[in-house]
């Protein structure tokens, strides 16, 4: 048994639960990002590679309640991907009024408020089921599966074992996906001999690791622009070797940048060398600020993000708040001196 795991159901268990059952719905995060999508593909072609094999069928679908990021343009699988309310037209066609789903599975999400409107099918459900990688994950499921291991991409691989099935270079693709993106190529210490030797299997099943790693990793002219602008215009504090930049709608507006061309604005920060914490908070369309923190060894930026309701892992957590910026950086700097 895997000591970094916590639940009440294991893979083989999980693994069962979508065998008798005959339509199961995917979800993952919004927000959603490489390790999500990777996971939800994966996962899904890995059903669908069991159905084939067994000669049955399931109907499987893929619901993101929110846009995707641009890069995803590039994986043509990312149509099996729908909005919630594309997925609820479907449903009230085809379900009886009071009919539920059998299954529905959560991938890569923390709690049930990451679900968007998604919780809805979760209600509209017999079972869920709850599989991630996050510390913070508040085992918001029937069945709760929580790996404390680098990405939600690399914890689904043991399901090919578990489904008897072959690694195609689809499912290889995804999962590679999910573990660079969660990993930033490998550079996070949340990489482990396990990591490598899942990406060396993925690699043989005929992965393009050069290919995968530049479509999500591409920055736009814009983008170019804007990290000019943050490492100009960003908050350095000695003391505690902390950097920190805050994005308002304005400036958002000014660069003509989008929410997705600001991802992983932390990470860069905390590249800054001799910085131990590093904040990017963006303000949002509805007025909310969304945080994000990334630490090296000095700080748990998971137990920060808890005091805002946040969450993920030791070094790299987000939040969401209604509070102001200066608010956040007082609360932040009551943790930093403790
Ligand atoms: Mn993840």
């Amino acid at each position: 048994m895997n000591k970094n795991y916590r639940g009440n159901i294991l893979p083989d268990e999980i693994a069962d639960k979508i065998k008798s059952s005959k339509n199961i719905v995917l979800t993952a995060h919004i927000n959603p990002d490489g390790d999500a999508l990777g996971s939800l593909l994966a996962f899904y072609f890995m059903i669908n590679e069991y159905c084939k094999k067994n000669n049955t069928k399931k109907m499987v679908k893929i619901i993101v309640d929110d846009k995707l990021p641009k890069y995803m343009r590039h994986f043509k699988d990312t149509e099996l991907i729908w909005s919630y309310e594309k997925f609820s037209e479907e449903f009230k066609q085809n379900f009886q009024n009071d009919e539920k789903l059998d299954l529905f599975i959560s991938l890569d999400c923390a709690n049930e408020e990451r679900y968007g409107k998604s919780i809805k099918i979760k209600k509209m459900s017999k079972k869920s089921i709850n599989i991630d990688h996050h510390i913070s994950n508040t085992e918001h499921a029937d069945f709760n599966y929580v790996e404390d291991i680098c990405s939600t991409g690399e914890l689904l691989y043991q399901f090919l074992k578990i489904f008897d099935i072959e690694l195609t270079k689809k499912i290889a693709e995804y999962i590679y996906l999910g573990i660079i993106n969660d990993t930033g190529n490998f550079r996070h210490d949340n990489v482990t001999p396990h990591t490598f030797l899942v990406c060396s299997k993925l690699i043989e099943a005929g992965v393009n690791n050069h290919k995968i790693a530049n479509i999500i990793f591409a920055v736009s002219e814009k983008q170019v622009d804007f990290i000019g602008e943050v490492y100009k215009n960003k908050k350095i504090d000695e003391k505690y070797k902390f950097v920190s930049y805050y994005l308002t709608q304005e400036k958002m507006k000014e660069l003509g940048i989008e929410k997705d061309d600001t991802n992983s604005i932390s990470e860069m920060l905390l590249k800054i060398e001799g910085m131990e914490i590093s904040l990017f908070v963006r303000e949002q369309e509805d007025g909310l600020l969304k945080g994000s923190f990334r630490a090296n060894d000095k700080y748990n930026v998971n137990k920060i993000a808890s005091i805002f309701g946040g969450g993920g892992h030791i070094k790299a957590a987000g939040f969401k708040t209604d509070l102001s910026f200066e608010e956040i950086l007082e609360k932040t700097y009551e943790e930093l001196k403790k």
